[in-house]
């Protein structure tokens, strides 16, 4: 059965069966005073706009415009893998700008500082002047997790990644640890929030960026040095990340056009599975675990998903026209599977009014069927939460696709 009559304006009306609060999904291609997007240059000029603006002040938070002052220090430079990359470490460093025309001292000690230290793999090839695509991924256990793995297995697992594979398709891949930027406890006194601080400030207010807007800011810094380095196809930087560095992926495209494409791996709640459906991870479970995830609004919306002025398939939305790939894995319930497609599938309407393909796939896929051909790719897998080796190949692939195949070996 269709929620059809008698949904409020604004509401897109979907199968009965998709979602578990009345009301429908809120509708990407109609304004919040009624008015439907019917051109591209509505959609650009007011409901873009406008659904940044909602995410930003219910679920993610503001993230501050303020300026921060970066210095940039490469800490190693090296051929890897057998010669057929270049390996560099460079440790980025983020500062509050001295204040006032007198330039008075930092009032912040060491707390005015942050660094992260951005870990590069690229192809040989790319210091040969054929500039490379980048994979542009936050890790969770640190870059040398990302080399070499780890014998520690506690949650979130994170495997190494599959680095050789991707240098030999043509890619590079830049990462840094989630926690450079903001360490995750539900504490604001550290990470990159106080650089932003006003003066006596200590927290962020109810409508500012919590952890995951951190995360995705630290993206966009990642990216301003990459785009600086001639050996990175700066048009084509792909943003992607695994479980809540999914979410934070996702966010950091929707805030950043310059990232070409996003890839969102069981990025499930408050990534890109629908809030409405309140399968797996809940509004209510993941702000009472991670409240600090989000800004402090967010969590008035646990158990009343259906007054959400959003829903996530909006925040694939704003990544469009650009390549979007989401990835589910079948064990993975707490992350939602079929709550992740839909987020796919109801992002596409917009794709489709910017004159690009959505998902090419009106039911979910069944395992190891990806939906790589169009700008809205989808894939689930066998096993569990995790992003796997196969899972990168098929990123790798949807890249291929839709940013032009590199050459690689
Ligand atoms: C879980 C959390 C999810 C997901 C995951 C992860 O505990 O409930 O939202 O983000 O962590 O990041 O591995």
């Amino acid at each position: 059965a269709e929620l059809g009559a008698g949904l409020p304006a604004g509401r897109l009306a979907v199968p009965e069966a998709e979602l578990s609060v009345p009301g429908g999904l809120p509708d990407p291609l109609v304004c919040a005073d009624g008015a439907p997007v019917l051109t591209p240059a509505d959609w650009w000029e007011r409901r873009r706009p406008e659904l940044l603006a909602a995410f930003e002040r219910h679920v993610y938070g503001r993230t501050p415009e303020g300026a921060v002052e970066v210095g940039a220090q490469v800490l190693a430079e090296d051929a890897a893998l057998d010669g057929r990359a270049t390996r560099v470490e460079t440790r980025l460093t983020f500062r509050r700008p001295a204040v006032g025309a007198a330039g008075a001292p930092d009032s912040q000690g060491s707390q005015g500082s942050v660094a992260a230290t951005v870990l590069t793999y690229l192809p040989a090839s790319a210091s040969t002047g054929s500039p490379a695509p980048v994979f542009l991924a936050l890790n969770f256990r640190g870059n040398d997790v990302v080399e070499n793995g780890s014998a520690d297995h506690t949650e979130p697992v994170q495997p190494p990644w599959p680095l050789a594979e991707l240098v030999d398709r043509g890619y590079g891949v830049a990462t840094a640890c989630y926690q450079d930027f903001d360490p995750d406890v539900d504490d604001f006194g550290n990470g990159v929030h106080p650089l932003f601080y006003a003066p006596g400030q200590n927290r962020p207010g109810e409508h500012e960026w919590g952890a995951l807007g951190a995360w995705a800011w630290g993206l966009s810094r990642i990216l301003d040095h990459l785009r600086e380095d001639r050996r990175v196809d700066a048009a084509r930087v792909i943003v992607a990340g695994h479980s809540r560095l999914g979410k934070a992926a996702m966010w950091a495209a929707a805030l950043d056009e310059r990232f070409a494409m996003a890839v969102s791996n069981n990025s499930g709640c408050g990534g890109v599975a629908l809030s409405r459906r309140r399968v797996g991870e809940t509004v209510e479970a993941i702000t009472s675990r991670f409240p600090h995830w989000f800004c402090p609004a967010f969590a008035a919306y646990a158990g009343r998903e259906e007054t959400l002025p959003v829903d996530q398939h909006e925040l694939v939305a704003l990544v469009a026209p650009r390549p979007a790939y989401v990835a589910s894995a079948e064990e993975d319930t707490w992350a939602d599977p079929y709550g992740e497609f839909l987020g796919a599938k109801y992002a596409s309407p917009v794709y489709e009014l910017l004159g690009a393909e959505g998902l090419a796939a009106t039911e979910q896929p069944s395992v190891d069927r990806p939906v790589v051909p169009s700008r809205v790719g989808y894939h689930i897998r066998p096993g569990g939460h995790a992003m796997t080796d196969g899972d990168w190949a098929r990123f790798a692939d949807a890249a291929d696709r839709h940013l032009g195949k590199v050459s690689g070996r």
